[in-house]
């Protein structure tokens, strides 16, 4: 008798097995004594309602949003319910979108910062959610609410308020267990394990994790698997420079020189060995001596595009042997698959890395949507050697261990007589997300290149700092 709606709901919940208690373990591995499986909803029809309905009390009459968007797949139904019931539209977020190429992951009308709700049955870390947010987020959508079944009290709410989402749940795991003790569901005995669960395992806490661009390069090391670009990343935060130096030179003492005056300011060197005049081995071993001396890393540009076989012995035999004395290349991914598997095979993986092009720099360049996205899909399969892309746009990958190379910069917007397009430090880093920046003639030909090292750096810098500060809109 006057049952309240929250103990109505507890009650049913529990009697459909949705709440158990027990010996469990979770998806991920953890050992947990109450576990709830709100998928079984579906099949009662007059649970979903009053669940939707009270929803609808706690979060959706009252607040102002755009549109609702529910969690794949449990919260899918009810988040329906509320759409209808709130005359509001929804979203759908597809789980799986990358393997379809330029399928959207976003389905529905909606307009750039339009507001959204979000759904969801159960959070324990909040890190369904985020990547829920982070899709609308790609997509110009403005999330900042929350509406949940049950929060487990094991940080999630903490997680998500960071990232700046407000939770309203219906009830959290110490209020659904008093509920059912109140009536008699479960013993004092399994009270006190729950509760004593709840103080000892916490979910992991999720900075702002899953933002590679906000993401300070230190941070990113221990995402990283191919170790050129572990060791990419700590150059730059202790160097503090993410200036790459582009010394398309002709002669062996014109870049050598270069280097001695600008060293201590670049994390990584760029070469086109084969436009070298006067090669000679022993410029190799003076060029290792001052990325040594200076600690920046040597990328020679090749741009491989050969079948597996042909790349192998180019990157390894003829005049260069640059596989000696390059930390990293850049490859492109026209020839497939194969020429990732001869890099990887030719190559010291453990010491060595590859920039796989995914978009270039320069007009009317034929790599489309598609390219890109099969790019950076094939470089998974390769994750030991790939450093990162040598890319124009942060929604080129996500994966904060990778690299975002990104040439055609200059301190002012401008565009070559050949059809290179450069654009400012600012557009590049803070609006692009780029990670590593290639600069070139911008140095090269000033009349100054140690001063304009150093406003390259500065200014490179300056817009990193701002990136990470979260300051992106
Ligand atoms: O600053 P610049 O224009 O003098 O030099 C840019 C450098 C050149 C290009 O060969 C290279 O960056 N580059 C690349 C790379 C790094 O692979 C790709 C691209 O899309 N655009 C581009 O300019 O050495």
């Amino acid at each position: 008798m006057g049952l309240d709606k929250l103990e109505d709901l507890a009650l049913k919940l529990f009697s459909i097995d949705a709440v158990k208690f027990g010996d469990f373990t979770t998806k991920t591995g953890i050992k947990t004594p109450a576990y709830f499986d709100l998928r079984v909803i579906v099949s009662y029809p007059d649970i979903m309602e009053l669940t939707s309905n009270m929803l609808y009390d706690l979060a959706v009459k009252d607040s102002q949003f755009d549109h609702l968007c529910g969690v794949p797949y449990t919260a899918l139904p009810i988040a329906t319910l509320l759409s209808i019931q709130a005359k509001k539209p929804m979203l759908m977020r597809r789980k799986e979108t990358k393997s379809y190429g330029t399928k959207k992951s976003i389905e529905g009308h909606f307009k750039k910062d339009d507001t959204c709700l979000i759904i969801e049955d159960v959070i324990t870390s909040g890190s369904s959610i985020l990547e829920t947010v982070k899709d609308l987020k790609n997509e110009g959508l403005v999330t900042t609410e929350a509406a949940i079944i049950l929060d487990r009290e094991q940080g999630g709410r903490e997680n998500l308020a960071k990232n700046g989402i407000h939770v309203k749940s219906l009830f959290t795991m110490r209020t659904l267990i008093e509920i059912l003790k109140k009536h008699k569901k479960i013993t004092d005995e399994i009270v006190v394990t729950v509760k004593n669960y709840l103080n000892e395992t916490k979910a992991p806490v999720i900075e702002k994790l899953m933002e590679r661009v906000i993401l300070p390069y230190e941070k990113r090391i221990d995402f990283a698997t191919n170790l050129v670009a572990r060791q990419l990343f700590n150059i730059m935060a202790t160097k503090k420079t993410n200036l790459c130096l582009s010394a398309d030179l002709t002669m062996t003492t014109g870049i050598l020189d270069l280097l001695e005056k600008v060293g201590e300011h670049i994390c990584m060197v760029k070469t086109h060995i084969d436009i070298i005049d006067d090669f000679r081995d022993d410029f190799v071993v003076r060029l290792k001596q001052l990325a040594d001396r200076f600690n920046f890393l040597i990328l020679e540009d090749r741009k491989y595009a050969d079948i597996g076989h042909t790349v192998s012995l180019q990157y390894s035999k003829g005049l260069y042997k640059i596989g000696e004395w390059a930390d990293c290349v850049t490859v492109h991914s026209l020839p497939g698959e194969g020429i990732l598997k001869a890099l990887n095979g030719s190559m010291n993986c453990i010491t060595k890395g590859v920039f796989l092009l995914a978009e270039m720099s320069s007009e009317g360049n034929l790599i489309t949507q598609q390219y890109k996205q099969e790019t950076v899909s094939m470089a998974s399969k390769y994750a030991n050697i790939i450093t990162g892309f040598v890319c124009q746009n942060k929604d080129t990958f996500q994966n904060p261990g990778l690299i975002q190379l990104t040439p055609g910069v200059q301190l002012e917007c401008s565009k070559d007589d050949l059809g290179q397009i450069y654009k400012t430090p600012e557009k590049v880093v803070v609006e692009n997300g780029a990670d590593v920046i290639v600069v070139g003639r911008g140095i090269t030909a000033a009349k100054n290149p140690e001063v304009q090292a150093v406003a390259y750096k500065d200014a490179l810098w300056k817009c990193y700092i701002k990136r990470i500060s979260g300051k992106l809109e």
